[in-house]
């Protein structure tokens, strides 16, 4: 079992959507929400954005807007297969290669050998949904300070 400190927050909860800006036009000239960060990651294939509320604090969690780079990225296949909506949740931890270890020791299939690197700098890690009871899950450690 995982040593429960280890776990902070929910950080994130993914939505694939075909178009970044669309989906920010609904969150932020629809909801009134604001973008928090915003980015480009190569490695993921994706073109995301960080999504607050007007009150957002460190332990809300945000929207994380995934649009895929290509067809043949992950992003892009899941939107082929299922349409947009929710593709993860993350969960903020405090050591991800702590977790990643009790994880691993639990029977629990990790994506990756080591942790890569994910929004603002963080690492991230992913178990695999079909151990998680159909969620894919991440992990996430925030990069120091941000
Ligand atoms: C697939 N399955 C899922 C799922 N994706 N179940 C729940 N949620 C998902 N998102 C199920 C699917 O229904 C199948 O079940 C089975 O897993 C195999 O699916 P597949 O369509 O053949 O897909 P795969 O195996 O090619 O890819 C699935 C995995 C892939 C999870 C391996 O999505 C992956 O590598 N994800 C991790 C990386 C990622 O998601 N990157 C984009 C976000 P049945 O039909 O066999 O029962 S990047 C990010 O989050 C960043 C940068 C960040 O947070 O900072």
């Amino acid at each position: 079992m995982v040593n429960s400190d280890l776990f902070l927050c929910v950080d994130h909860v993914g939505y694939a959507v075909p178009n970044l800006d669309e989906a920010i036009t609904f969150h932020c000239d629809v909801l009134g929400w604001r973008v928090l960060h915003r980015e480009r990651n190569e490695e993921q294939g994706v073109e995301e954005a960080m999504l607050g509320t007007g009150t957002q604090g460190a332990e809300n969690a945000q929207i994380q807007l995934l649009a895929p780079l290509g067809p043949d990225t992950t992003i892009g296949k899941y939107l082929a297969k299922n349409g947009a909506g929710i593709q993860q949740v993350a969960y903020r931890v405090a050591d991800i290669d702590a977790v990643s270890e009790a994880l691993r020791a639990s029977g629990v299939r990790l994506l990756y050998p080591e942790p890569k690197i994910g929004t603002g700098g963080s690492r991230i890690q992913f178990a695999h949904p079909k151990d998680t009871g159909g969620i894919l899950l991440e992990i996430v450690e925030p990069a120091a300070g941000h």
